[in-house]
């Protein structure tokens, strides 16, 4: 809302409001529980945004301006109430009324369950990112898929991750989404591809003999302080209706894979993968399901608003968040070609000026290939498309390099070593005007390492967008006390400006400002440590250091070195009587994917670690380990505000950019890291006095792997790094049971340490003795915590997305 429209805000009409809705739920006031109440507060609010929804799409203005178009298979949203009272500026008029029905507003909030559809960085930043288009009010529709079910829930058996079913909108439904029946469509998945003649031409269609229909829901995504609310559309999968029953009883559905792929499963579940592509069937009828409702949902949109065709890269541009929606292009051009009968040269031009692409990952095992066979079944006509642009793309490669079959080979869309792929970054790359890395240090690996030979074909077409992440959920919202503590001295713009905070850096000397900047932080720390207390009942001490890594579990993450400097700061406060350090927790948060043995077996040795630790009366309060289970949005709202180390330790060229932290740095944690993705930025923003960099950079990475590396080395020539290993394979951690984690010691001593933990482990420590020197002065440390906070606007997403739509989409901004 704008603020003239809050000012209006009518609070007893809302009261009113609320209680019908709640008698619609089947309730009433006097008995309904906590739940029925926050499903009541979520359905009357949506009355508004909806409103506001419905008006933003039918704005004249934004149908004769230009709009991006972000295609991701995830939207890590996160609980939307909270969020949408700050951004509607009705938070505390709502707490009001809520309060006079007797009840609590964040009580209410603590109802929602967060809609994780998403696993990690990447689906997380296209909610970042929708956030800032619709706070900016750049036109903006985020198309994704309705997942009946999100990431799957985490809980731990005796330190063993157990997955659950996450059944996000059960039973009730979700209060904020709109269906939209209307704009349903069908997609087609395998059969064949026919000739049809006509007036002298030939052309092709396909004829699928599969069908699903696409029925999109709309969440609001509503603009901080406007009444611009853009869709966030999400599109479920569901069998035909039974209308269409004669084409079924003709037989045209009795291809093979029905009867293992019915069109309920289509949306069913999100796959569980970060940075790893597992090449299910399933997960290329997602992403083509996906990436063809959303070309023809476009398409409809730009010729409603009566738009030629030629003219779609004028009116709409589409985002494609990694390669996952990649089918979309060759899905245009079969709509071009096919169904409008352009010619190829036309065609192409429309959409070869249409798609961007950004990339997220360069670690191999996550690089989307398909198998050529299976696209040729599912999608024939999409893999002559494929085939066609490849072929002409090859002949642009042999004018520039005549004769070189090396560059062919690589450059291809087919990869012909072995069995045929299709390379669908290639494919990206090619269809696309612009392609972006997510970080300074990430883009020049994906220019260098990634694709040298298409950087030299298509000069300036990659280019670098540093990621961001939004001060509204990720400070004003999750951090209250710090947001008002800033509004007192700066005012109440920086959440739309976040540059603004660098005038708090004047006060990071003063004295009075540091305690009560820590005061602040030492809140938010006992806001956790109640949590930890409530739920897995380990009693924490508020002065100890907050130590924090929560992110997906992965090898390339190092989580087990931050555990093997955990058991080692256990054996030194153990067997040296002149050891002292200041007193530490040290959080994790993390899920591993289900498939992913070593992971999981991570997350155990931590349990195990954390279980003896936490148990041990020598170690007193000098030192807890506390394993966060089920890490998402609303858990990380608690556990950044509290935290003052965030550690950033990747192994240097594997974390594209992180975005974690960004968000810890912003509220007032200081980072150990490598010089890895955004913490090299990071590290330019805030001085090196108020980071903590540690380890071998890219180079180093490099010249070791040439050297030739041994773990071993490492192993034997430090004592305090063997000790904690070996502690892995005797009862220390798993009495009675040796060996349990010895999957943990083998992944760097016999698989040879892929990720060069060890040969980092010495200065990660060197590091953290730093970090405990400094943290001993209070004053000092304020001083650096401070200038985090104060010094990292840059990476408000607001940012972000301004560098994309001057660098690469071209958007107006549409005031309403
Ligand atoms: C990077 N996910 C972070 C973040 O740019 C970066 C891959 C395959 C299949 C499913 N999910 C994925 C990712 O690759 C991913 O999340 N990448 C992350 O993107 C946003 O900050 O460094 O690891």
């Amino acid at each position: 809302m704008t603020p003239k429209q809050q000012h209006a805000f009518d609070k007893s009409a809302f009261k009113i409001s609320m209680v019908q809705h709640l008698t619609q739920l089947g309730h009433a006031p006097e008995t309904a529980q906590q739940r029925d109440w926050y499903l009541a507060l979520g359905r009357a609010l949506a009355e508004h945004t909806t409103g506001d929804l419905v008006a933003t799409e039918n704005d004249q203005a934004i149908k004769q301006a230009k709009s991006v178009n972000y295609l991701s298979l995830e939207f890590l949203i996160g609980r939307l109430t909270g969020n949408n009272l700050i951004s509607m500026g009705l938070y505390d008029v709502i707490a009001e009324a809520v309060g006079e029905l007797g009840l609590g507003l964040t009580d209410l909030l603590e109802q929602e369950r967060d809609p994780s559809l998403g696993n990690g960085g990447l689906g997380r930043l296209a909610a970042c990112f929708m956030d800032s288009l619709a706070a900016q009010q750049y036109p903006a529709v985020g198309y994704g898929l309705h997942y009946e079910y999100g990431l799957f829930r985490q809980s731990f058996d005796q330190g063993a991750q157990q997955e659950a079913p996450d059944a996000w909108r059960e039973p009730e439904g979700y209060p904020w989404e709109v269906v939209r029946p209307d704009l349903t469509q069908t997609i087609g998945f395998y059969g064949h591809v026919e000739v049809v003649e006509e007036a002298g031409h030939t052309y092709r269609q396909w004829v699928p003999s599969l069908k699903i229909q696409a029925m999109p829901w709309d969440l609001p995504i509503v603009g901080y302080q406007s009444n611009t609310v853009y869709p966030l559309r999400l599109w479920e999968g569901r069998a035909l209706t039974p209308f269409a029953l004669d084409a079924f009883n003709a037989g045209e559905y009795t291809h093979a894979q029905q009867a293992d792929i019915d069109a309920g499963n289509l949306t069913k579940v999100l796959y569980p993968n970060d940075n790893h592509d597992a090449g299910k069937t399933l997960r290329l009828m997602q992403q083509y399901f996906h990436s063809a409702a959303s070309v023809g949902d476009i398409l409809r949109r730009h010729l409603e608003a009566g738009h030629a065709l030629a003219a779609l890269p004028e009116y709409e541009t589409i985002q494609l968040n990694d390669t996952h929606p990649t089918i979309a292009i060759p899905e245009l051009m079969r709509v071009l070609l096919d169904d409008y009968r352009l010619g190829w040269d036309e065609a192409w031009a429309i959409a070869s000026r249409t798609f961007a692409y950004t990339n997220h990952t360069l670690l191999p095992e996550a690089l989307e290939t398909w198998s050529e066979s299976l696209m040729a079944e599912l999608l024939p006509r999409h893999m002559e498309i494929i085939f066609e642009i490849n072929h002409r793309f090859l002949q642009d490669v042999e004018q520039k390099w005549p004769g070189d079959v090396r560059k062919q080979q690589v450059l291809s869309v087919i990869d012909d070593q072995g069995e045929r792929m299709v390379r669908m970054a290639n494919l990206c790359v090619i269809g696309s005007y612009a392609v972006n890395g997510v970080a300074a240090l990430h883009s020049q690996l994906v220019k260098r390492d990634l694709f040298p030979e298409f950087d030299a074909l298509y000069p300036g077409r990659i280019q670098n967008v540093t990621n961001g992440i939004t001060p509204r959920r990720w400070l004003k919202f999750c951090n209250p006390d710090l947001s008002n503590l800033i509004s007192e001295k700066i005012g109440e713009q920086w959440p739309a400006q976040l540059e603004q905070l660098e005038q708090v850096a004047q006060y990071a000397d003063d004295a009075d400002f540091q305690k009560t900047f820590m005061a602040v932080k030492k809140r938010n720390k006992q806001r956790l440590a109640d949590w930890v207390k409530s739920n897995l009942d380990i009693t924490l001490n508020t002065d100890a250091i907050f130590d924090v890594q929560i992110k997906r579990l992965h090898e390339y993450k190092r989580q087990h070195l931050n555990l093997l400097h955990v058991i080692s700061l256990y054996q030194r406060l153990l067997n040296e009587p002149n050891f002292d350090m200041a007193p530490r927790v040290v959080f994790f948060a993390a899920k591993a994917a289900p498939g992913y043995e070593l992971a999981k077996s991570i997350i155990f040795a931590i349990n195990k670690v954390a279980e003896t630790i936490n148990n041990d009366p020598r170690v007193g309060d000098k030192l807890k380990v506390v394993f966060i289970p089920d890490y998402r949005v609303s858990m990380a709202e608690i556990i950044i505000p509290a935290a003052d180390v965030s550690e950033q330790i990747s192994m240097a060229g594997k974390e594209a950019s992180g975005t974690g932290n960004m968000k810890m740095a912003l509220n007032g944690a200081l980072t150990i890291g490598t010089m890895d993705g955004a913490n090299v930025e990071i590290r330019e923003e805030v001085g090196d006095d108020n980071i903590y960099i540690f380890g071998l950079d890219v180079d180093g990475v490099t010249e070791l792997r040439q050297k030739g590396y041994q773990p071993e080395t490492a192993y034997q020539n430090q004592p305090l790094l063997k000790a904690a290993l070996d502690s892995l394979l005797d009862e220390t951690f798993t009495p009675g049971q040796p060996g349990l984690l010895r999957p943990v010691f083998d992944s760097v001593m016999t698989s040879g340490d892929p990720y060069l933990c060890l040969a980092d482990f010495a200065d990660y420590v060197r590091a953290h003795n730093d970090i405990d020197r400094d943290y001993r002065d209070m004053s000092q440390w304020a001083r650096k915590a401070i200038l985090n906070t104060a010094l990292v606007g840059k990476f408000s997403s607001d940012r972000s997305i301004r560098d994309y739509v001057n660098n690469i989409w071209q958007l107006k901004a549409i005031k309403r």
